[in-house]
Formats: structure tokens, sequence, C-alpha cells
């Protein structure tokens, strides 16, 4: 039986929403292509999420299962990969979906309030295949090689499932263990490897290194690519690609497959999307429209509205335009701290902060990182004294690891303006 009938046996119809403990095995991949297969929409969580953020994300969606290892928390019908394909059910009619069919929900968290689920349509994931493979030259003979969580589009849509649609072969490491990373490439007989610049970071500092260079194409994305890490690998010959995108909006813009990468730079739009761009010399925020944006967040049109506009995305990122066209992202208008690739946003974790007792008040920013990029660290207002060990629990009860703040610093007072907002510029 295939994994769409085994899901149909457990009341799985098409637009039923299916929660997925993103796993890299076997199973669990077969089980989200089953999910896509009979119409349903993926919702994928990640496996070391809080079992807050976990039920934020199965009440926010209403699902009809969630397919995960069980915790005592959520108590709906959980089953893992192994035994729900051991399952028997009648066959389920499985018709070509429709390109406005919804497929995927991402959720991500928002600059305020709950994370909210970005909707993708079979469409937008089918344009995002389309434009990659024309871009990258990707075909069946390419075998990609990823360490990438599947909870984020990185891994699932650019990775996984645009590798499956060329014929091509993904292999999915499940963590990213620069050693082994590295010994996959000739295992697998890789061609392609994707991944975002900390694990390039940390694969220039390894002794085997070199083993890069027999990949066709090695892209960076998810985060800016430190100039110095493109240049370590130039003197390694392999000249990395580094493309930009974003949850609501897949990727956009990619330095070329043919012609210079330029450090620094993401590159010019990909095929089939517009920019909206600052007049050159002057910096302002992207807009960008095309086949590959979402179709809004899950029941939450106002906060599609806030985003959206007449098919552009505001990306709330700041950019500039150099004399060639190549855009470089130089800022960003949206409060948003980027750790590993992984997005925070420091009011989620402010608000996990001021709800401890003894916390007063309490700021988060992002401080530089030669590997992480950005860490995520604290400032707190505890007048009774800070008890660091008691807070770094309870950050660790409510948020995924990569949002726990790495370093904690008592303050008299938090700055703000005077509609009191936070002036993280000062701390
Ligand atoms: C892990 N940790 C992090 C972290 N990742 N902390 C901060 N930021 C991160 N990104 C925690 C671990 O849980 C652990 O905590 C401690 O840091 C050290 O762990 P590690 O073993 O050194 O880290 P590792 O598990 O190897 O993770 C590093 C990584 C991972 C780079 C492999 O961060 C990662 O998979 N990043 C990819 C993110 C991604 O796919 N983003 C795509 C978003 S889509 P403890 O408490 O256990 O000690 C998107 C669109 C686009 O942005 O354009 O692609
Ligand atoms: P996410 O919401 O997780 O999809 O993250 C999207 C954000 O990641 C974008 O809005 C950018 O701020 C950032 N991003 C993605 N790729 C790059 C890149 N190559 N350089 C700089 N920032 C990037």
């Amino acid at each position: 039986m295939n994994a769409a009938s085994a899901l149909g046996s457990l009341g799985v119809s098409p637009g039923a929403r299916v929660v997925w403990e993103a796993v890299s095995s076997l199973e669990a991949i077969i089980v989200a292509l089953g999910v896509l297969r009979c119409g349903a929409v993926l919702v994928p969580v990640a496996e070391r999420q809080s079992d807050l953020e976990r039920l934020t994300v199965i009440d926010d969606v209403d699902p009809t299962i969630v397919v995960a290892e069980r915790r005592a928390a959520v108590g709906t019908v959980t089953e893992p990969p192994r035994e729900l394909l051991a399952r028997r059910g009648p066959a389920v009619e499985l018709d070509g979906a429709a390109a406005d069919d919804v497929a995927l929900i991402v959720y991500t968290s928002g600059t305020t309030g709950r994370p909210k689920g970005a909707v993708h349509t079979h469409g937008s994931i089918a344009a995002q295949a389309a434009s990659l493979t024309s871009a990258w030259g990707w075909t069946a003979a390419d075998r990609l090689l990823i360490a990438l969580p599947l909870f984020h589009v990185h891994g699932l849509v650019v990775g996984l499932f645009t590798g499956l649609s060329t014929g091509g072969a993904v292999t999915c490491q499940p963590v990213f263990d620069t050693g082994a990373f590295l010994d996959a490439i000739d295992q697998a007989a890789a061609t392609m490897a994707f991944c975002v610049p900390t694990m390039l970071y940390r694969i220039d500092a390894h002794p085997n290194a070199d083993l890069m260079a027999s990949l066709r194409l090695v892209v960076s994305g998810s985060a800016p690519l430190s100039p110095r890490t493109f240049e370590a690998f130039e003197r390694r010959g392999i000249s990395i690609l580094e493309r930009y995108g974003m949850t609501e909006t897949l990727l956009t813009i990619s330095n070329p497959l043919e012609g210079e990468r330029r450090p620094g730079t993401v590159g010019r739009a990909l095929p089939g999307v517009s920019l909206k761009l600052p007049p050159a010399g002057e910096d302002g925020e992207l807009l960008v429209s095309g086949p590959t944006l979402f179709a809004g967040y899950w029941r939450r049109p106002d906060a599609t509205a806030e985003i959206m506009t007449d098919g552009w995305v505001s990306t709330g990122d700041i950019v500039r335009v150099d004399g060639d066209g190549y855009v470089i992202i130089c800022g960003r208008s949206k409060e948003l701290i980027i750790s590993g690739g992984f997005n925070v946003y420091p009011s989620e974790v402010e608000d996990v902060l001021r709800a401890i007792d003894g916390v007063d008040d309490a700021a988060v920013v992002g401080a530089p990182s030669d590997e992480w990029g950005e860490v995520v660290v604290a400032y707190l207002v505890t007048p009774a004294g800070m008890d660091v060990d008691s807070i770094a629990e309870k950050c660790a009860e409510a948020l995924s690891p990569y949002k726990r703040p790495r370093r904690f610093t008592e303050v008299e007072e938090i700055p703000r303006n005077s509609l009191g907002k936070v002036q993280r510029h000062l701390l």
C-alpha cells in the first residue's frame, strides 16, 4: 500500500492538515510525499521544538492527524512513520493536484504575537522547482547533498522537493556533522550541496574541506555569507553561489550559474520574478513578486495584508543595487535575528523572559558571531538579582534551542523611546 492510501485510512482527505515531524528519514519523507499525493496539506514541525511551540501550531492549523513521536503534552493522534506505513486502508483517488490547491503550511514566528502559517500551493512549489532547475542547470543527473532541517523551506522545498522533481537524487543527513558531511560527498557521489553560512564556516575550518571542490555547485543561503568565507572557498577553487529567499516568497534572487558570483551580493532576480528596487546608489526596502509567492498566512488575512499588496511582498530587507544590477542585502527593517540560518524574532523570546517571576523587563538583541552570524543575547531587569540557571531553564521549557539566549546581562532599565518601543541599538 502506498503512503497516500495509509493516510486515507486515517481519515486524511484532500485539504486536511497533517502536522508532520520533519525527520530526515526515508519513512518520514515518504509520509510527507504521501500527504501531498492525497491532496492534503503538509505542516512541518521541528523535532526539537518545545511542547508550547508544537501546541501553538496544532491549535492554529487544526490538523486531522499529527505524525510524530508521541509527546505527553500533545494529546492528538500520533503515529511514527513506520507504524503509519504498515497500516492497511482503502486505496485513495490519486488525482493530480491543481496549482491553486494548498500543499504546505510553514510556521514562522512573526515580529509580533503568535507564529503564523505561511501557505504555499502546489503551484508556488512547482514554480520554485522550475526556476531553480533552469537557473542552476539542475538535471536528473544531479545528486544533491543536504544536512538542512526539513521543517523550513530551504531544506524542504529548495532542496528535497526541487531535487526530487528533477528526477535526481537527494541525500538528506539528519544532523550536520562537518566530517560526515564531507565524507558523504564521495559516498553519495554528490554533485551539489546546499548550506547555510554556519555550515560553510565550519567546513572551511575542517582538514578535509577540499573535498568540496568535486561538487559542481555549492549554494549558500538563509543568512548573509561573509565575504571572508566566500574568499576562503575561492582559494580552494570553489565559487560559492549565494542566493536569497524568504519563507513567504521562496527563492527570488540568485547569483549566476555562469558568470561572476559576487561576494556580498545575492545576484539578480530568478526567472519569473519581478523586483522593486531602490534607485541606483540608494538603500531601500526590497519588494518581490512572482509565481513562487505564498498565498497568505493561514486564516490571518490581517497579517497577510501587512506584508502583501497587489501581489507584491514587502520583504523587510533593506537592499542596494551595484552597478551591474547585483542586489546587496544591507540591512533589515524588520526586527529579526538570524542565527545559523534560523530566524529568531526578539518579541517571542522577550515574551517568555518577561513572564518569568523576578524578571521585570527584558530585551534581546543579536550579537555578531563569526560562526553563527548572530547569536541571541538577553538584557534583563531583575531587581532582586538574576538567577541565570533558573531563567535559562524556563527558556528551555518554552523555546527551541536556537531561540534561547546565549548570554544574560543584568541592566537597570531597558532603553525605550517615547512610544515604549525597545531601542535595541542602545543595548
Ligand atoms: C543549533 N543551535 C543553535 C542553532 N542551531 N543555536 C543558535 N542558532 C542556531 N542556528 C544550538 C544547539 O541546539 C545546541 O544547543 C548548540 O546550539 C550547539 O549546537 P551545535 O551542535 O553546535 O549546532 P548544530 O546542531 O550543529 O546546528 C548548527 C546548524 C543548524 C547550522 C546545523 O543551526 C541548522 O541546521 N541551521 C539551518 C537553518 C535553516 O535551515 N534555515 C532555513 C530557513 S528558510 P544545546 O542547548 O543543545 O547546547 C529561509 C529561507 C531561505 O531562511 O532563504 O533559505
Ligand atoms: P525566513 O523567514 O526564515 O524565510 O528568512 C528569510 C530572511 O532570511 C530574509 O528576509 C533575509 O533577511 C534572510 N536571508 C535569506 N537569504 C539571505 C542571504 N543570502 N543574505 C542575507 N539574508 C538572507
